[in-house]
């Protein structure tokens, strides 16, 4: 009989080998033909499935509202300097990027991950918050260089405002709202922020909406994928920044001697 040479790469996303290329087996036509939108694609490539609608408008809202805030936080100074430096897009993109880590934009996936552990193991805030002290590690998802106890975060707020009226289940938002509760006892900076609102939202998307196993859901957070959604929207910020600086035709940026403490 024929015998199948060995593949060197395997794939399970999309294929492009007929007509049209497919993501996750739906045809491209078809995804134009429903109307589906950036939210479907990111179900169908990430998830490899096709989630309901108020799940991946879940995931449009997390995309609009992580685009950009503003020109002062790290990834977008990054990119202002690396523009200004002029260099072309795609250094500019990932100059900015590569801060996205565990205190700027990327503490979606460890928020889940904590979060989930402690509701699960059916931690009391107090035991989880005073349990994360004594490990000497920052609880993700909470904590904020310029939003406050009395200067909430908007996008937290439209984030758990959807997802009351949308989803069937924000136990683990709640936890997370339980959790900020307690470290605003702390200290007034310790709110829930953006990395945390869709790190514990996106628990309850995984688990309330019946389209995802325990094992599934346990391998999504444990590889960590959500990281991705802040990567994916500020992307298009950081493209945005780029732009804006070339058009300026701004110079490369030295930054003030005033602003530096040299010292021995
Ligand atoms: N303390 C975010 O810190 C920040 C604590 C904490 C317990 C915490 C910090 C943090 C966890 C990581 C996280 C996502 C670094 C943030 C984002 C996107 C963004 C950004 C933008 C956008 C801020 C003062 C005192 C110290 C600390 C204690 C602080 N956080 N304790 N758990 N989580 N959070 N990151 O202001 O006793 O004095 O030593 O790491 O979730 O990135 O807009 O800017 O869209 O672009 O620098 O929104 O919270 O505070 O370091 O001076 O700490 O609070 O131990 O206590 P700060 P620090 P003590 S959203």
């Amino acid at each position: 009989g024929k015998v199948r040479a060995p593949t060197h790469i395997i794939s399970t996303i999309s294929d492009d080998r007929g007509e049209e290329p497919c993501y996750a087996g739906v045809p491209m036509s078809s995804i134009v033909e429903q109307g589906l939108g950036v939210g479907d694609v990111i179900s169908l490539l990430w998830f490899k499935r096709s989630l309901p609608r108020y799940c991946t408008r879940f995931i449009e809202i997390c995309t609009l509202l992580c685009a950009d805030h503003g020109p002062c936080v790290s990834g977008a100074h990054n990119t202002i300097v690396t523009a200004r430096a002029g260099k072309d897009l795609v250094s500019c993109l990932v100059s900015g990027l590569l801060t996205i880590g565990p205190r700027f934009g990327g503490a979606v996936d460890d928020a889940a991950r904590y979060f989930k552990d402690a509701y699960d193991r059916g931690l009391t805030p107090y035991e989880f918050v005073e349990s994360m002290k004594k490990k000497g590690i920052r609880v993700p998802g909470i904590g904020h260089r310029i939003k406050r106890g009395d200067n909430r975060d908007k996008r937290v707020e439209l984030l758990q405002l959807y997802a009351r009226e949308n989803f069937p289940s924000v136990k683990y938002m709640e936890y997370a709202v339980q959790v900020e509760t307690y470290t605003l006892s702390k200290a007034n900076n310790l709110v829930l922020n953006v990395d945390g609102a869709i790190g514990s939202l996106f628990l309850d998307l995984l688990a309330g909406s019946g389209m995802f196993t325990k094992p599934e859901i346990d391998e999504i957070v444990d590889i960590g994928y959500l990281n991705g959604l802040f990567v994916l929207a500020r992307s298009i910020g950081l493209i945005g920044h780029t732009f804006d600086q070339k058009r300026l035709k701004q110079p490369l940026y030295r930054h003030p001697w005033e602003d530096v403490l040299y010292t021995k």
